[in-house]
């Protein structure tokens, strides 16, 4: 094959020699096994898993399917039934990666040529025309080998990769000093061991809600780069308030490796039109590895507008352009989108208690983080496609999200990912990629998470929406709190590893990188306590310092009391089932019940299973259809309808913790919950399934996160409605409780209070009530019932959602009837109108239009009223007639 090459701004008439060129390697490779039995097309960027798939050369068992079934997710497909156990093989096995290609300019004119892979996974030996060029052993490297006098006109590259598992197996052996936990993922996981031992996606071995796929390939972009005099590596500029001054500077890094041994000279010119920025800087480059700082200061007299999180106002940015022309007309231009914005993670004395508080501030503003945790798309990143990334993080911000954490398990999520987070207003909290493990510390460990650390940053630090940088996931809990049976004698001795990895390298890296954000060793941790203890605390969780993780599948969700008050809640969840249309897929008849040995083996949290049945049971009645189709189905609605209630009200207790101290707790400014999507279709803590359908839960988010909320709850008897705003100026209000019945769709009381003014950021007491005495205000009214509603609102507008309170469990509720739900679909544009009647009360009305794409106005809510009006927004073009085929609506009663 011959390679166009593509020429890169170097103007080459007029006498002048291109002076670089970039030659794509991406698209069509070729694959062995081990042994050469399999040979293959691969894509690249891909993976092993994936060409096998593509060709259909993994478990050909199609033509056996059901009608219907193949054709939605062949057999084939990794995910489908068993499979992961079934391909375990592919990750044993050592794969090759090949490439024959022609070059048709003469390589030996450039000074430099590299072989560029902006990620390799994982461990492999890459040889050109034969010669060995280079190791890789770290997924999230950028590696550049010099092949200068290797490459040739007519080229052969081969990437063989060593199986990630012998690789950990071997590394782990060899390590006989002490022991690094843990050894093996628990049996239920179906994983591989010794994942710490290599550089590569954590849970890719197996998770609590994800399979074991160690992938093998060639998972980014891979190219030949060729230069003469240098070239551009990274491009890097960070917006920097000077608060003196009240001005705005931008930092614009450009590195180079320069390969001319004379001085380069040149102009940089750096342009911002809309802020009137156009200046022209001299500079020279030295033979070497060098960055060129371009420090630009912003006219007072110019407004800049900054950058918001989603919700508290735009994302505005301004289009740059930075041009180096160099000596002999070597040109580089790189244009990019800069935002501006502050950050600071304020660790402050608070009144009345213990400790500091936790939280962070934007533009000078406290912000409450409300958000959710975000792990790898999928097993195979090739498979995230842009169009997913989209879905899934324009879902973020429809349910009035505006953080995620990527947790540190998965991977440094691609420019796009962030590209995104930048635009759409969603704050990132960036982990490094550790979790739930301690780690080696040898030097070639060592050596490569420099290499990591120092490319990660370069390549994510001009992103506005990451706003911390952390460490790891829970290691330092897990050190501290003795999660491994380690012997204590060796206890100083992970300590040291622990403070080599994230404080003597991470951290001085990341410092020394970008100073324009905070870093947090782990998460969770005790900020600045930990810091002061040698940053290991005794108890990573005390709830006066940092943030916790907080998780209780026990003890009855629906009680507040059951919740930390802390300053900052990182991590907390409660799992459920994707919802049936999702599951089919990916499954057969015989599955379809929640004994089936598939809801066994899709289950990776032990006992998570009947822990879910254990949260229904305290409030909800079991389904005990005899038609099995049916109680599974009912089964899968009523995990969906728990992890809701459950989440909404831990969430809620968060939200309304925000501005008070109670027993010297409280403060709470930010509510993260585990975990916002799915890698497969499993029971998860998450709010979105595999392919981005909406549980129940994410409708409820898009409630619980409101920007203004009313919080009911109950103490001793005592019925307590707080509002929480996080509002930017202060807002006059009013509050509306009502009391339905279950038994009628007849308001039966309602009450509104006199207008009251609730503070910009805060959370206040606006409402109290003995239940008792509010019962006897509403004829016929008993806690089981009757039910309560209540709402914010402004002559005669709404400003919250509705939200309610259950005064008791529902598998007590009288007079709940079995409701007759329909409704009448029609078109408006692109949005489709269902029109919904009811002819009862109906707490939990769940739409479900299978697998057709889209998302509902609202779900799962508490019908108590005659009609109601709901949208659907479809992903992909549908019709009415298809959604009419589909539709299918439950409520609580109907599981009965
Ligand atoms: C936290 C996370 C994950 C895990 C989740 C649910 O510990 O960091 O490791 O999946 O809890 O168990």
């Amino acid at each position: 094959m011959l390679l166009r090459l593509l020429l890169l701004l170097a103007p080459c008439g007029a006498g002048f020699a291109t002076k670089v060129v970039s030659i794509s390697l991406r698209g069509n490779w070729k694959i062995h096994s081990g042994n050469g039995s399999l040979q293959l097309p691969a894509a690249v960027p891909g993976c092993v898993h994936s060409a096998l798939f593509n060709k259909r050369i993994i478990k050909v068992l199609c033509a056996a399917a059901p009608p219907g079934i193949c054709a939605q997710v062949p057999r084939t497909d990794p995910y489908y039934r068993f499979n992961n156990l079934d391909y375990r093989w592919i990750a044993l096995d050592n794969w090759t990666y090949i490439k024959k290609f022609k070059l048709h300019s003469d390589m030996s004119t450039w000074s430099k040529v590299n072989l560029v892979f902006e990620g390799i996974d994982t461990v492999a030996v890459v040889l050109l025309n034969s010669v060995p060029i280079g190791k890789t052993d770290n997924m999230f490297r950028r590696y550049s080998f010099d092949i200068t006098h290797t490459v040739k006109a007519v080229n052969i590259i081969e990437v063989r990769f060593q199986s990630p598992v012998v690789y950990a197996n071997q590394r782990s052996e060899r390590h006989t000093a002490y022991w690094v936990p843990p050894n093996c993922p628990p049996p239920v996981q179906d994983g591989e061991c010794h994942v710490n031992f290599i550089r590569k996606m954590q849970c890719s071995f197996g998770w609590d809600w994800g399979p074991s796929f160690p992938t093998q390939g060639i998972w980014k972009d891979v190219r030949i780069e060729a230069y003469n005099v240098c070239h551009l590596n990274y491009f890097m500029f960070t917006p920097i308030y000077d608060n003196y001054m009240k001005t705005w500077n931008l930092k614009i890094e450009s590195s180079f490796d320069v390969v001319s041994s004379k001085l380069v000279s040149g102009e940089a010119i750096v342009a911002i039109p809309e802020l009137n920025i156009q200046q022209t800087n001299n500079i020279e480059l030295q033979h070497g590895e060098r960055t060129v700082e371009l420090f630009v200061k912003i006219d007072k007299a110019i407004i800049v507008e900054t950058w918001w999180p989603h919700g508290h106002g735009n994302q505005t940015g301004y289009n740059m352009s930075v041009i180096f022309e160099l000596d002999g007309g070597l040109r580089f231009e790189k244009s990019a989108k800069v935002y501006f914005r502050t950050v600071e993670l304020v660790e402050e004395p608070i009144q009345n208690s213990p400790g500091l508080s936790f939280y962070f501030k934007i533009n000078g503003l406290p912000i409450f983080l409300k958000g959710s945790n975000w792990i790898p798309a999928d097993s195979f990143q090739d498979r995230v496609t842009s169009a997913m990334l989209r879905l899934l993080l324009q879902s973020v911000v429809d349910a009035n999200m505006n953080a995620l954490r990527v947790w540190g398990g998965g991977v440094y999520e691609q420019d796009e990912f962030y590209e995104l987070c930048d635009e759409l207003g969603i704050m990132i909290w960036q982990d490094f990629m550790f979790a739930c493990a301690l780690y080696p510390t040898d030097k070639d460990f060592m050596d490569s998470v420099r290499e990591e650390v120092t490319h990660q940053v370069r390549r994510l630090k001009s992103h506005p929406s990451i706003i911390t940088w952390s460490g790891n996931n829970e290691n330092e809990a897990a050190l501290m709190m003795g999660w491994y049976d380690t012997k204590p004698g060796y206890l100083q001795t992970y300590i040291k590893d622990y403070v080599t990895l994230y404080v003597k390298n991470i951290r001085t890296i990341v410092l020394e990188g970008d100073q324009t954000r905070p870093f947090i060793t782990s998460s969770p941790t005790n900020g600045a306590k930990t810091i002061a203890e040698g940053w290991l605390s005794p108890n990573p969780y005390d709830l006066n310092y940092g943030d916790v993780h907080f998780y209780d599948y026990v003890t009855d969700c629906w009680n507040w009391r059951t919740f930390p008050k802390a300053r900052f809640v990182s991590e907390y969840g409660y799992q459920s089932w994707p919802s049936f249309s999702t599951l089919e897929k990916v499954s057969s008849e015989e599955d379809w019940s929640y004994r089936s040995s598939f809801a066994l083996h899709r289950q990776h949290l032990i006992n998570g299973n009947n822990e879910m049945l254990h949260q229904i049971e305290l409030h909800f009645k079991l389904p005990n259809s005899t038609d099995q189709l049916r109680r599974f189905k009912d089964t899968l609605y009523l995990t969906q309808v728990m992890q809701a209630q459950c989440v909404k009200t831990e969430t809620e207790f968060y939200r309304r913790s925000r501005s008070e101290i109670v027993n010297g707790k409280g403060h709470t400014m930010g509510a993260l919950y585990w975990q916002l999507n799915d890698i497969w279709q499993a029971p998860s803590w998450s709010s979105l399934e595999y392919g981005g359908k909406w549980k129940m839960l994410h409708y409820f988010a898009r409630h619980f996160f409101a920007p203004l909320l009313p919080v009911g709850f109950e103490d001793k008897d005592m019925l307590f409605i707080y509002g929480a705003s996080d509002l930017h100026s202060d807002q006059q209000m009013m509050l509306t409780v009502r009391v339905h019945t279950w038994s009628s769709l007849e308001l039966v009381c309602s009450e509104s209070t006199n207008p009251f003014v609730i503070k910009a950021g805060e959370s206040v007491l606006l409402y109290t009530k003995p239940v008792p005495e509010l019962l006897k205000g509403c004829p016929g009214c008993t806690r089981q019932s009757c039910v309560v509603s209540f709402y914010l609102s402004t002559d005669g507008e709404l400003l919250s959602p509705i939200n309610y309170h259950f005064l008791s469990s529902l598998k007590n509720a009288k007079g709940l009837h079995k409701a007759n739900i329909t409704a009448t679909i029609s078109q408006q544009g692109d949005t489709f109108v269902f029109d919904l009647k009811t002819s009862a009360v109906a707490p939990f009305v769940w739409l479900d239009v299978g697998s057709i794409p889209g998302r509902f106005s609202d779900n799962g809510f508490l019908m108590t009223e005659k009609t109601r009006t709901v949208f659907f927004y479809p992903w992909k073009p549908t019709s009415k007639s298809e959604l009419e085929q589909s539709f299918h609506v439950t409520s609580l009663a109907d599981t009965y």
